[in-house]
């Protein structure tokens, strides 16, 4: 490599943790209880059946305690710890992997599951407990008002303006295990490339949107993702 990429943005979905033991959405288990993603993720959804749909997110919480960081969070952390330029993690992903595995420069765009928000008093408070219809608000005690704090269909994700900036600056963007089916995170690569970056994306498969990649490496992200960053921080020193 000539020339390091100075500003490197990556972009993190369900496949990274994958291999942590965390079920993908859209793979052969992406089913939950015959519901499919799209069907459960929606404030319609959660206005129809609350139950169903914390049920769906309390399980999913009580996961985490159970799985660990794998080779391709850890790689990942170490990468900003040591990338000499500037560096930023975005994951539509709604697990705590990456910050257990030590990221900083991070940002959460579809929510995270480790909080929930209050619709009462708009505040989100840090929760590991199955979430209830009867769970009171932390702060303001309202009941019936918490829910996960996730980004449904419909809703915006969060901290769009941040992450546009970043992708327009960048020189480099890589995507992580995500099929580029969910906007506007699918559309993050004509972004950064029409703003000149290199792309380039690792995952099991050629994603939705691979042609817009200028490279694209398949394979296991526990494997691809800490060679890629073996490479990148060898060019730099
Ligand atoms: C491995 C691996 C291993 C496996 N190693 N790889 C019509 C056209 C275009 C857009 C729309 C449309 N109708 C509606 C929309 C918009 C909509 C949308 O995109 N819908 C699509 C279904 C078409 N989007 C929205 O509503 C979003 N909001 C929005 O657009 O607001 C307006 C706006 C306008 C302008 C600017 C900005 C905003 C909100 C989307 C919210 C998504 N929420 C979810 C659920 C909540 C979180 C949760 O419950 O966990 O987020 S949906 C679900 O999909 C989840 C994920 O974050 C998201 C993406 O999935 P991901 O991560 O890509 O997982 P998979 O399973 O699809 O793929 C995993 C990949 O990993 C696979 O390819 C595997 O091969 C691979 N893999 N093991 C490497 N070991």
């Amino acid at each position: 490599m000539d020339q390091y990429p100075a500003r490197i943005v990556v972009l993190t979905g369900a496949g990274i943790s994958a291999e942590s033991g965390l079920a993908t959405f859209r793979g052969e288990d992406g089913l939950w209880e015959g519901h499919r993603v799209e069907d459960v993720a929606t404030p319609e959804a959660f206005g129809r059946d609350p139950a169903l749909v914390h049920k769906f997110y309390n399980a999913r919480r009580a996961q985490l305690a159970e799985v660990e960081p794998n080779a391709a969070h850890l790689a990942l952390a170490r990468l900003e710890a040591e990338w000499p330029g500037a560096f930023l993690l975005v994951t539509q992903n709604v697990d705590n992997l990456h910050e257990r595995a030590g990221s900083k420069q991070l940002i959460h765009m579809h929510g995270e599951n480790s909080k929930a928000w209050c619709i009462a008093c708009d505040r989100r408070s840090p929760w590991s407990a199955p979430i209830g219809e009867d769970s009171p608000c932390p702060e303001c005690r309202a009941v019936g008002a918490l829910r996960p704090d996730i980004v449904w269909f419909g809703e915006m994700p969060y901290d769009m303006d941040r992450i546009e900036e970043a992708l327009r600056d960048c020189d480099l963007f890589v995507s992580i295990g995500t099929s580029g089916a969910v906007y506007p995170a699918a559309g993050f690569v004509q972004t950064a490339r029409y703003c000149g970056a290199r792309t380039l994306e690792m995952n099991l498969e050629p994603s939705i949107g691979s042609i817009y990649f200028g490279e694209s490496r398949i394979g296991r992200a526990g494997e691809l993702v800490p060679a890629w960053v073996d490479e990148l921080l060898a060019a730099t020193s």
